[in-house]
């Protein structure tokens, strides 16, 4: 489609999706809607977290026992009040919540995954946060929610996406047509579409890891570390953030490899494969990537719980095939331990 200004809203870019593929973006756009609302009230609170009070541990921990930040419970009170209020969705499991977060009442139809604000630990330290969310559609037709409505494989998901809270605010999402990032600008409130069809460079140039935890590291992971700073004929860059948004967000825009492999502590990692792994591997294979746990697309695991937790290696496609080679010739017998 044509437009007279080079300048496109992110309501301008949904209604025009609507228009050019309403069967494959159907009522799911109000969800976006929604979460794009909420996402304003948490980037508000986020840019002025280092004045007010807001900033600052709860003194709770949440269900997986880690440090709660105030920031963190009002991003995840912010998403579920706009996810219901839209009521199109009829359940939410969050990072923050044990369980699923259902509404009997609802109609809705559409099922979200989320971590609301990710990368918390850089909260406190003004590093750029995120939040990730992920939108299937419920299997079941009528009658109470079922776990297979629940717990889907990250292939089946409808739409993913992310807000990074960075030295400029976006929203970087899909809906299985390709990816686009939206810049807000905040002197109009709008999003604007800054990223149109997103796409990994062909090469990649840098790879992040938390390095700290090389020792723990498998075998696998290990060799392909040594292999790239070895064998590389230009050396990769090594850029680690800490918040999987910011770096999957860099990487997806100058071509890079992110890891959070699982270590001899703890086989599966850190990252959840609900929350963080799946969307992230969404987007990335819409933009020509690839998000794999070492062993097999995650986005093929069939989750057997809502905080299951997965390896995760994520980036340019050949490079993540490269990383899987590794843990095919060193690592192979402990799938078991690992996988699912
Ligand atoms: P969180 O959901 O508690 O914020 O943890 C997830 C974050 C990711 O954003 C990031 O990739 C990872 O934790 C960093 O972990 P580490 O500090 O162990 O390197
Ligand atoms: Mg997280």
């Amino acid at each position: 489609m044509q437009h007279g200004t080079n300048v496109i809203t992110l309501e301008q870019f949904i209604i025009e999706q609507e228009q050019d593929h309403p069967e494959a973006i159907g009522r799911f756009s109000k969800i976006l809607r929604d979460i794009v609302l909420a996402a304003r009230m948490i980037n508000r609170e986020v840019n002025k977290a280092g004045l007010v009070d807001i900033l600052g541990l709860t003194g709770e921990t949440n269900c997986q026992g880690e440090r709660v930040q105030k920031l963190d419970i009002f991003s995840n009170e912010q998403m579920m009040d706009a996810l219901f209020r839209g009521r199109m969705v009829c359940a939410v499991g969050s990072e923050e919540n044990d369980d699923f977060i259902i509404d009997n009442e609802s109609e809705g139809k559409y099922v979200v995954l989320m971590d609301p604000l990710d990368g918390s630990s850089n909260i406190d330290v003004n590093v750029a946060i995120g939040t990730i969310f992920s939108i299937y559609k419920r299997k079941t037709t009528s009658g109470p929610l079922t776990q297979e409505d629940l717990l889907q494989p990250g292939h089946q998901q409808v739409a993913a996406g992310y807000l990074l809270y960075g030295s400029s605010t976006m929203l970087v999402y899909t809906t299985g047509n390709g990816v686009n990032g939206f810049t807000l600008d905040p002197s109009i409130g709008e999003f604007l579409l800054s990223h149109p069809d997103m796409k990994f460079p062909e090469k990649c140039t840098t790879y992040s890891v938390n390095e700290g935890h090389y020792r723990d590291f498998f075998e696998g992971t290990k060799e392909y570390l040594r292999h790239i700073k070895r064998d590389s004929p230009t050396p990769y860059s090594a850029r680690y953030i800490g918040s999987l948004v910011a770096d999957f967000h860099r990487n997806l825009l100058t071509g890079g490899i992110f890891m959070y492999p699982g270590t001899t502590k703890k086989p599966k990692g850190k990252l959840r494969l609900n929350f963080e792994a799946n969307p992230m591997a969404f987007i990335a294979e819409q933009a020509g990537g690839y998000g794999s746990d070492g062993y097999q697309n995650v986005m093929d695991i069939q989750p057997t719980h809502l905080h299951q937790r997965t390896p995760f290696f994520i980036g340019n496609k050949d490079e993540v095939h490269k990383v899987e080679s590794y843990v095919e010739q060193f690592d192979k017998l402990l799938a078991a331990e690992i996988v699912g």
